[in-house]
């Protein structure tokens, strides 16, 4: 039965069984200190007011039996799947690969690349496992959307300018619909949130739709 998402710049029409969540690299890496985001030399606190935000969307989209997937950021431990000007990218002492405080950054098997624990997936939700930023890029993501009739994305996570933005953009050109969760993204930089959630929507949703979280939970009720 088709539902509506009331969003910008305005309401998207869905259905629950063709509709997938995908939460976009929560992961210990860049909300918690030590990890890839905080060697970039940010500020991870600013990403954390996504976890409650994101946290009821799993919950009310577990709850309507929605499809959910997650996205982790990452290499193999050889990081023959990183591109060498991706791990010399900002001449970083403890970049990609090195050693730090929740082990190798990025790095595939390392407490730091796993999910936090309150967002942690549960049986039957996929994990992507993604080497760039977009969530398509070199993953079976499409396949999974496509083997399953998904139709409608509904996107959390972070960071909004880089994953998020890459994976909408990439979604968008595949004819898949988006609603971007504002407050249930984040950013380094604020005023990236704000502008990053301002060019999904523009020019009548060049890329999808933004909604807040309790639209979302009241349209999954
Ligand atoms: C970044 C991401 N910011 N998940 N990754 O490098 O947005």
């Amino acid at each position: 039965m088709t539902q509506v998402f009331k969003a910008e710049p305005y309401d998207l029409p869905f259905e629950p069984e063709h509709t997938a969540l995908i939460i976009i690299d929560m992961q210990r890496d860049f909300l918690e200190p030590g990890g890839f985001g905080a060697m970039l030399g940010n500020d991870v606190s600013l990403l954390r007011s996504a976890i409650g935000p994101c946290k009821a969307v799993l919950d009310a989209a577990r709850r309507a039996g929605i499809f959910v997937l997650h996205t982790r950021e990452g290499h193999s431990t050889d990081l023959s799947d990183c591109p060498p000007t991706k791990v010399a990218r900002g001449g970083l002492k403890t970049g990609i690969g090195a050693q730090g405080p929740m082990g190798r950054i990025l790095v595939r098997g390392e407490p730091g690349h796993d999910i936090i624990p309150e967002l942690y997936p549960i049986a039957g939700e996929p994990i992507i496992d993604k080497p760039g930023k977009g969530a398509f890029y070199a993953t079976d993501l499409e396949l999974k959307l496509r083997n399953r009739g998904i139709k409608t994305l509904i996107v959390c996570g972070v960071t909004t300018e880089v994953c998020v933005h890459t994976t909408v953009r990439e979604a968008n050109d595949r004819g898949f619909e988006c609603v971007v969760v504002s407050d249930a993204t984040g950013s380094y930089f604020p005023e990236f949130q704000r502008i990053g959630l301002e060019q999904i929507k523009a020019q009548g949703g060049i890329f999808g739709w933004v909604a807040p979280s309790s639209a979302i939970v009241a349209a999954l009720a």
